[in-house]
Protein backbone atom coordinates (compact mmCIF):
# COMPACT_ATOMS: atom_id res chain seq x y z
CA UNK A 1 0.00 0.00 0.00
CA UNK A 2 1.22 3.58 -0.82
CA UNK A 3 -0.09 6.13 1.62
CA UNK A 4 -0.84 9.50 1.15
CA UNK A 5 1.78 12.35 2.62
CA UNK A 6 0.27 14.68 5.15
CA UNK A 7 1.50 18.22 4.83
CA UNK A 8 5.09 18.90 4.90
CA UNK A 9 5.21 17.51 8.94
CA UNK A 10 7.88 19.42 11.55
CA UNK A 11 11.52 18.17 10.95
CA UNK A 12 13.47 16.02 13.81
CA UNK A 13 15.11 19.59 14.86
CA UNK A 14 11.53 21.55 14.39
CA UNK A 15 10.23 18.81 16.97
CA UNK A 16 12.67 18.60 19.19
CA UNK A 17 12.71 22.00 19.94
CA UNK A 18 8.56 22.11 20.45
CA UNK A 19 9.51 19.76 22.90
CA UNK A 20 12.76 21.26 24.29
CA UNK A 21 10.63 23.31 27.08
CA UNK A 22 8.12 21.10 28.08
CA UNK A 23 8.69 20.26 31.59
CA UNK A 24 12.27 22.35 32.09
CA UNK A 25 12.98 23.35 35.52
CA UNK A 26 14.51 27.16 35.14
CA UNK A 27 16.52 26.40 38.16
CA UNK A 28 17.55 22.79 37.69
CA UNK A 29 17.46 22.89 34.07
CA UNK A 30 16.57 19.70 34.19
CA UNK A 31 13.26 17.89 33.04
CA UNK A 32 9.85 16.84 35.60
CA UNK A 33 7.55 14.95 33.44
CA UNK A 34 6.15 12.81 35.79
CA UNK A 35 3.29 10.81 35.08
CA UNK A 36 -0.21 12.32 35.09
CA UNK A 37 1.55 15.64 35.75
CA UNK A 38 0.91 18.93 33.59
CA UNK A 39 4.29 18.88 32.10
CA UNK A 40 3.09 14.69 30.70
CA UNK A 41 -0.32 16.36 29.81
CA UNK A 42 1.66 18.50 27.44
CA UNK A 43 4.04 15.86 26.02
CA UNK A 44 1.04 13.87 25.31
CA UNK A 45 -0.75 16.99 23.31
CA UNK A 46 2.30 16.82 21.72
CA UNK A 47 2.64 13.73 20.52
CA UNK A 48 -1.39 13.44 19.32
CA UNK A 49 -0.63 16.73 17.49
CA UNK A 50 1.98 14.61 15.74
CA UNK A 51 -0.35 11.77 14.88
CA UNK A 52 -2.69 13.89 13.29
CA UNK A 53 -0.75 16.21 11.77
CA UNK A 54 1.04 13.27 9.83
CA UNK A 55 -2.43 11.83 8.74
CA UNK A 56 -2.01 8.50 11.00
CA UNK A 57 -4.51 7.33 13.51
CA UNK A 58 -4.50 8.58 16.84
CA UNK A 59 -5.12 6.28 19.41
CA UNK A 60 -4.94 6.52 23.41
CA UNK A 61 -5.44 2.90 25.22
CA UNK A 62 -6.74 1.53 28.26
CA UNK A 63 -3.47 1.63 30.10
CA UNK A 64 -2.45 5.58 29.12
CA UNK A 65 -0.15 4.68 25.99
CA UNK A 66 -0.58 7.11 23.27
CA UNK A 67 -0.43 5.23 19.70
CA UNK A 68 -0.08 6.63 16.00
CA UNK A 69 -1.14 4.23 13.33
CA UNK A 70 -0.05 3.78 9.33
CA UNK A 71 -2.15 1.35 8.30
CA UNK A 72 -4.66 -0.63 9.82
CA UNK A 73 -4.34 -0.62 13.63
CA UNK A 74 -6.65 -3.94 13.83
CA UNK A 75 -3.94 -5.71 11.42
CA UNK A 76 -1.82 -8.38 12.05
CA UNK A 77 1.92 -8.65 11.96
CA UNK A 78 2.10 -4.66 12.96
CA UNK A 79 5.79 -2.97 13.48
CA UNK A 80 5.94 -0.43 16.84
CA UNK A 81 8.67 1.98 17.05
CA UNK A 82 8.60 4.02 19.82
CA UNK A 83 9.76 5.08 23.78
CA UNK A 84 8.55 7.37 25.96
CA UNK A 85 8.28 10.94 26.79
CA UNK A 86 8.35 11.17 30.91
CA UNK A 87 11.38 11.36 32.84
CA UNK A 88 13.21 11.04 36.33
CA UNK A 89 13.46 13.81 38.61
CA UNK A 90 15.11 16.54 36.81
CA UNK A 91 16.36 14.42 34.03
CA UNK A 92 18.13 15.17 30.78
CA UNK A 93 16.33 16.17 27.38
CA UNK A 94 17.02 12.96 25.27
CA UNK A 95 16.21 9.47 27.65
CA UNK A 96 12.77 8.67 25.94
CA UNK A 97 12.24 11.56 23.77
CA UNK A 98 14.82 10.94 21.22
CA UNK A 99 12.62 8.04 20.61
CA UNK A 100 10.01 9.12 19.89
CA UNK A 101 10.86 12.38 17.97
CA UNK A 102 13.04 10.18 16.09
CA UNK A 103 10.18 7.70 15.31
CA UNK A 104 8.23 10.45 13.72
CA UNK A 105 11.12 11.64 12.05
CA UNK A 106 12.07 8.39 10.41
CA UNK A 107 8.18 7.62 9.04
CA UNK A 108 8.86 10.92 7.34
CA UNK A 109 11.61 9.79 6.14
CA UNK A 110 10.02 6.64 4.22
CA UNK A 111 7.44 8.87 2.81
CA UNK A 112 10.28 10.67 1.34
CA UNK A 113 11.82 7.75 -0.21
CA UNK A 114 8.47 6.38 -1.57
CA UNK A 115 8.46 3.34 0.65
CA UNK A 116 5.72 0.48 0.27
CA UNK A 117 4.59 -0.30 3.41
CA UNK A 118 2.87 -3.93 3.44
CA UNK A 119 2.28 -4.29 7.00
CA UNK A 120 0.70 -1.79 9.55
CA UNK A 121 3.16 0.71 11.35
CA UNK A 122 3.17 2.32 14.61
CA UNK A 123 5.01 4.93 17.07
CA UNK A 124 4.18 4.35 20.63
CA UNK A 125 4.31 6.37 23.58
CA UNK A 126 4.83 4.39 26.70
CA UNK A 127 2.91 5.90 29.99
CA UNK A 128 5.33 6.38 33.37
CA UNK A 129 8.17 4.78 32.05
CA UNK A 130 10.72 5.84 34.86
CA UNK A 131 8.23 5.57 37.62
CA UNK A 132 9.50 8.93 39.41
CA UNK A 133 6.26 9.29 40.36
CA UNK A 134 4.78 5.74 41.60
CA UNK A 135 7.73 4.07 42.20
CA UNK A 136 7.31 1.17 39.43
CA UNK A 137 8.73 1.83 36.59
CA UNK A 138 7.69 1.36 32.86
CA UNK A 139 3.93 0.90 34.51
CA UNK A 140 2.19 1.35 31.02
CA UNK A 141 4.02 -1.54 29.11
CA UNK A 142 3.79 -3.51 32.13
CA UNK A 143 0.25 -3.50 32.67
CA UNK A 144 -0.52 -4.06 28.79
CA UNK A 145 2.01 -7.41 28.98
CA UNK A 146 0.53 -8.47 32.31
CA UNK A 147 3.73 -7.91 34.14
CA UNK A 148 1.73 -5.49 36.25
CA UNK A 149 -1.64 -6.07 37.78
CA UNK A 150 -4.79 -3.61 37.72
CA UNK A 151 -4.96 -4.55 41.68
CA UNK A 152 -0.72 -4.11 42.03
CA UNK A 153 -1.43 -0.80 39.97
CA UNK A 154 -4.26 0.87 42.12
CA UNK A 155 -1.61 0.05 45.16
CA UNK A 156 0.61 2.46 43.82
CA UNK A 157 0.52 5.53 45.63
CA UNK A 158 3.11 9.22 44.80
CA UNK A 159 5.15 11.24 47.75
CA UNK A 160 1.38 13.16 48.39
CA UNK A 161 -0.24 9.60 49.05
CA UNK A 162 -2.66 9.96 46.11
CA UNK A 163 -3.20 6.86 44.19
CA UNK A 164 -2.11 5.64 40.71
CA UNK A 165 -5.88 5.52 39.57
CA UNK A 166 -6.94 9.12 40.85
CA UNK A 167 -3.64 10.80 39.36
CA UNK A 168 -5.18 8.80 35.40
CA UNK A 169 -8.61 10.54 36.69
CA UNK A 170 -7.34 13.49 37.19
CA UNK A 171 -5.64 13.69 34.07
CA UNK A 172 -8.58 13.17 32.25
CA UNK A 173 -7.61 9.03 31.98
CA UNK A 174 -10.60 6.20 32.75
CA UNK A 175 -8.25 3.94 34.76
CA UNK A 176 -11.19 1.67 35.53
CA UNK A 177 -9.85 -1.04 32.55
CA UNK A 178 -6.30 -0.96 33.02
CA UNK A 179 -4.52 -4.43 32.80
CA UNK A 180 -3.33 -7.01 30.24
CA UNK A 181 -3.63 -6.21 26.76
CA UNK A 182 -2.31 -9.48 25.30
CA UNK A 183 -4.67 -9.58 22.15
CA UNK A 184 -2.73 -5.90 21.43
CA UNK A 185 0.45 -6.97 21.65
CA UNK A 186 -0.65 -10.58 19.98
CA UNK A 187 -0.74 -8.16 16.62
CA UNK A 188 3.01 -6.60 17.15
CA UNK A 189 5.08 -8.22 14.89
CA UNK A 190 8.27 -6.28 15.88
CA UNK A 191 8.73 -3.79 18.75
CA UNK A 192 11.96 -1.39 17.90
CA UNK A 193 12.84 1.36 20.02
CA UNK A 194 15.74 3.83 19.61
CA UNK A 195 17.53 5.05 22.99
CA UNK A 196 19.98 7.57 24.10
CA UNK A 197 22.62 5.54 25.05
CA UNK A 198 23.24 6.01 28.77
CA UNK A 199 27.10 5.11 29.18
CA UNK A 200 29.51 5.56 26.59
CA UNK A 201 30.32 2.41 24.96
CA UNK A 202 30.09 3.86 21.33
CA UNK A 203 33.28 4.74 20.21
CA UNK A 204 34.48 7.87 17.56
CA UNK A 205 33.43 5.83 14.51
CA UNK A 206 29.66 4.50 16.06
CA UNK A 207 27.23 6.88 16.39
CA UNK A 208 24.46 3.96 16.31
CA UNK A 209 24.60 0.48 18.23
CA UNK A 210 22.17 -2.30 18.39
CA UNK A 211 21.05 -3.30 22.12
CA UNK A 212 22.42 -6.93 22.59
CA UNK A 213 20.79 -8.04 26.30
CA UNK A 214 19.70 -5.76 29.66
CA UNK A 215 20.90 -6.80 32.60
CA UNK A 216 18.24 -7.74 35.38
CA UNK A 217 17.31 -4.74 37.96
CA UNK A 218 14.97 -4.03 40.62
CA UNK A 219 13.60 -1.50 42.89
CA UNK A 220 13.58 -2.19 46.91
CA UNK A 221 12.24 -0.04 49.64
CA UNK A 222 14.14 -0.60 52.95
CA UNK A 223 12.09 0.89 56.14
CA UNK A 224 14.33 1.66 58.93
CA UNK A 225 11.85 2.21 62.10
CA UNK A 226 13.50 4.24 64.92
CA UNK A 227 12.51 6.12 68.19
CA UNK A 228 12.02 10.06 67.34
CA UNK A 229 13.83 12.39 70.14
CA UNK A 230 15.15 15.32 71.34
CA UNK A 231 18.47 16.12 69.14
CA UNK A 232 19.70 18.01 72.28
CA UNK A 233 18.67 15.97 75.12
CA UNK A 234 19.13 12.31 73.88
CA UNK A 235 22.30 11.11 75.52
CA UNK A 236 23.52 9.07 72.30
CA UNK A 237 23.15 5.54 74.33
CA UNK A 238 19.63 6.03 74.74
CA UNK A 239 19.20 6.57 70.82
CA UNK A 240 17.54 4.44 68.31
CA UNK A 241 18.45 6.48 65.15
CA UNK A 242 17.33 5.15 61.97
CA UNK A 243 19.68 7.51 60.26
CA UNK A 244 22.61 5.39 61.60
CA UNK A 245 21.57 2.31 60.30
CA UNK A 246 20.21 3.96 56.76
CA UNK A 247 23.66 5.10 56.45
CA UNK A 248 25.58 2.29 57.24
CA UNK A 249 23.60 0.33 54.39
CA UNK A 250 24.38 2.65 51.62
CA UNK A 251 27.99 1.66 52.33
CA UNK A 252 27.30 -1.86 52.53
CA UNK A 253 25.48 -1.73 49.38
CA UNK A 254 28.42 0.59 47.56
CA UNK A 255 30.68 -2.19 49.20
CA UNK A 256 28.93 -5.35 48.49
CA UNK A 257 28.46 -4.41 44.90
CA UNK A 258 32.01 -3.63 44.24
CA UNK A 259 32.73 -7.32 45.66
CA UNK A 260 29.77 -8.91 43.32
CA UNK A 261 30.60 -6.50 40.27
CA UNK A 262 27.34 -5.49 40.33
CA UNK A 263 25.28 -2.13 40.67
CA UNK A 264 23.56 -0.63 43.91
CA UNK A 265 22.13 3.23 44.76
CA UNK A 266 20.36 4.35 47.40
CA UNK A 267 19.02 7.75 45.40
CA UNK A 268 15.86 8.27 47.25
CA UNK A 269 15.35 8.85 51.01
CA UNK A 270 11.96 10.00 53.04
CA UNK A 271 12.50 10.94 56.80
CA UNK A 272 10.32 11.10 59.08
CA UNK A 273 9.73 13.69 60.98
CA UNK A 274 12.22 15.71 58.93
CA UNK A 275 13.22 18.18 61.41
CA UNK A 276 17.05 19.39 62.14
CA UNK A 277 16.69 18.99 65.83
CA UNK A 278 14.66 15.67 65.62
CA UNK A 279 16.03 12.14 65.78
CA UNK A 280 14.25 10.76 62.98
CA UNK A 281 11.24 7.73 63.69
CA UNK A 282 11.67 6.69 60.26
CA UNK A 283 14.25 6.38 57.23
CA UNK A 284 12.79 5.02 53.90
CA UNK A 285 15.33 4.60 51.49
CA UNK A 286 15.14 3.09 47.94
CA UNK A 287 17.40 0.70 46.73
CA UNK A 288 18.45 0.18 42.84
CA UNK A 289 20.22 -2.70 41.95
CA UNK A 290 21.25 -4.36 39.17
CA UNK A 291 23.25 -7.07 37.84
CA UNK A 292 24.92 -9.16 34.80
CA UNK A 293 22.51 -12.59 35.98
CA UNK A 294 19.94 -13.06 38.51
CA UNK A 295 21.78 -15.25 40.81
CA UNK A 296 24.26 -12.62 41.33
CA UNK A 297 21.34 -9.86 41.82
CA UNK A 298 19.85 -11.71 44.36
CA UNK A 299 22.93 -12.25 46.27
CA UNK A 300 23.64 -8.68 46.73
CA UNK A 301 20.16 -7.45 47.56
CA UNK A 302 20.48 -10.03 50.44
CA UNK A 303 24.15 -9.62 51.28
CA UNK A 304 22.62 -5.47 51.55
CA UNK A 305 19.52 -6.53 53.60
CA UNK A 306 21.43 -8.54 56.10
CA UNK A 307 23.93 -5.60 56.85
CA UNK A 308 21.22 -3.44 57.73
CA UNK A 309 19.66 -5.98 59.41
CA UNK A 310 22.95 -6.57 61.59
CA UNK A 311 23.54 -2.63 61.97
CA UNK A 312 19.12 -2.23 62.95
CA UNK A 313 20.08 -4.89 65.77
CA UNK A 314 22.99 -2.74 67.10
CA UNK A 315 20.98 0.72 66.87
CA UNK A 316 17.33 -0.87 67.97
CA UNK A 317 16.16 -0.16 64.93
CA UNK A 318 13.57 -2.37 62.76
CA UNK A 319 14.46 -2.94 59.24
CA UNK A 320 11.93 -3.86 56.87
CA UNK A 321 12.29 -4.64 53.43
CA UNK A 322 9.78 -4.44 49.96
CA UNK A 323 10.72 -5.53 46.24
CA UNK A 324 8.88 -2.59 44.69
CA UNK A 325 9.57 -3.74 41.31
CA UNK A 326 11.79 -6.34 39.89
CA UNK A 327 12.54 -7.21 36.10
CA UNK A 328 14.55 -10.10 35.41
CA UNK A 329 17.14 -10.32 32.16
CA UNK A 330 16.49 -9.49 28.74
CA UNK A 331 18.06 -11.20 26.01
CA UNK A 332 17.00 -9.08 22.96
CA UNK A 333 15.58 -11.51 20.10
CA UNK A 334 18.25 -12.94 18.73
CA UNK A 335 16.88 -12.87 15.04
CA UNK A 336 15.59 -9.26 14.80
CA UNK A 337 18.83 -8.08 16.47
CA UNK A 338 20.71 -9.74 13.89
CA UNK A 339 18.52 -8.48 11.28
CA UNK A 340 18.84 -4.98 12.58
CA UNK A 341 22.96 -4.84 12.71
CA UNK A 342 22.69 -6.71 9.02
CA UNK A 343 20.35 -3.51 8.08
CA UNK A 344 23.08 -1.03 9.69
CA UNK A 345 25.64 -2.57 7.95
CA UNK A 346 27.68 -4.30 11.12
CA UNK A 347 26.76 -2.27 13.91
CA UNK A 348 28.32 -3.03 17.40
CA UNK A 349 26.06 -4.67 19.56
CA UNK A 350 26.22 -3.34 22.94
CA UNK A 351 24.83 -4.52 26.59
CA UNK A 352 22.89 -2.42 29.21
CA UNK A 353 21.99 -1.42 32.25
CA UNK A 354 19.08 0.42 31.88
CA UNK A 355 15.60 -0.90 31.77
CA UNK A 356 13.23 0.38 28.95
CA UNK A 357 9.58 -0.42 27.60
CA UNK A 358 11.42 -2.74 25.38
CA UNK A 359 12.63 -4.73 28.35
CA UNK A 360 8.97 -5.27 29.19
CA UNK A 361 7.65 -6.07 25.89
CA UNK A 362 10.27 -8.39 25.10
CA UNK A 363 8.31 -10.86 27.28
CA UNK A 364 5.46 -10.94 24.39
CA UNK A 365 6.78 -9.38 21.37
CA UNK A 366 9.96 -10.00 19.51
CA UNK A 367 11.88 -6.64 20.65
CA UNK A 368 15.33 -4.80 19.38
CA UNK A 369 16.94 -1.48 20.27
CA UNK A 370 18.75 1.24 18.60
CA UNK A 371 21.45 3.30 20.67
CA UNK A 372 22.32 6.33 19.62
CA UNK A 373 25.89 7.94 21.09
CA UNK A 374 25.72 10.18 24.42
CA UNK A 375 29.29 11.58 24.16
CA UNK A 376 28.73 12.48 27.96
CA UNK A 377 28.31 9.31 28.88
CA UNK A 378 25.34 10.95 31.51
CA UNK A 379 22.09 10.18 31.63
CA UNK A 380 19.55 10.91 34.40
CA UNK A 381 20.90 14.40 34.68
CA UNK A 382 20.34 17.43 32.28
CA UNK A 383 23.95 16.72 31.50
CA UNK A 384 23.01 13.62 29.18
CA UNK A 385 23.61 14.59 25.39
CA UNK A 386 23.33 13.49 21.65
CA UNK A 387 25.10 15.55 19.15
CA UNK A 388 22.40 16.46 16.06
CA UNK A 389 24.30 14.25 13.55
CA UNK A 390 24.17 11.31 15.62
CA UNK A 391 20.68 12.09 16.10
CA UNK A 392 20.14 11.95 12.54
CA UNK A 393 22.10 9.05 11.77
CA UNK A 394 19.76 7.08 14.56
CA UNK A 395 16.78 8.62 12.55
CA UNK A 396 18.27 7.34 8.76
CA UNK A 397 19.18 3.95 10.91
CA UNK A 398 15.49 3.72 12.55
CA UNK A 399 14.12 4.38 8.54
CA UNK A 400 17.12 1.92 7.14
CA UNK A 401 15.58 -0.93 10.25
CA UNK A 402 11.42 -0.03 9.51
CA UNK A 403 11.80 -0.22 6.12
CA UNK A 404 13.22 -3.74 6.33
CA UNK A 405 11.05 -5.00 8.60
CA UNK A 406 7.76 -2.96 7.14
CA UNK A 407 8.36 -2.99 3.47
CA UNK A 408 9.10 -6.57 2.50
O1 LIG B 1 15.90 3.28 35.27
C1 LIG B 1 16.15 2.83 34.14
O2 LIG B 1 16.94 1.96 33.92
C2 LIG B 1 15.51 3.42 32.93
O3 LIG B 1 16.26 4.44 32.42
N1 LIG B 1 14.15 3.68 33.07
MN1 LIG C 1 15.64 6.49 32.01
MN1 LIG D 1 14.35 5.71 28.72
Amino acid sequence: MTLPFAARPAGFEEMWAELLPVGRSASSGGYRRHAWNAADAECRAWFEEQARSRGLAYELDRNGNQWAWLGDPQGQGAIVTGSHLDSVPDGGAFDGPLGVVSSFAALDELRARGAEFSKPLAIVNFGDEEGARFGVACVGSRLSAGLLTQEQAYELRDANGLRLPDAMERAGQDPSAIGADAERLARIGAFVELHVEQGRYLDEDQPVGVAGAIWPHGRWRFDFHGEANHAGTTRLVDRHDPMLTYATTVLAARKKARQAGALATFGKIAVEPNGTNAIASLVRGWLDSRAADEATLAAVVEQIHQAAAERGERDGVKVELVRESYTPVVDFDVPLRDRLVAALGGAPVLPTGAGHDAGILASAVPTAMLFVRNPSGVSHSPAEHAEVADCLAGVAALADVLEDLACQ
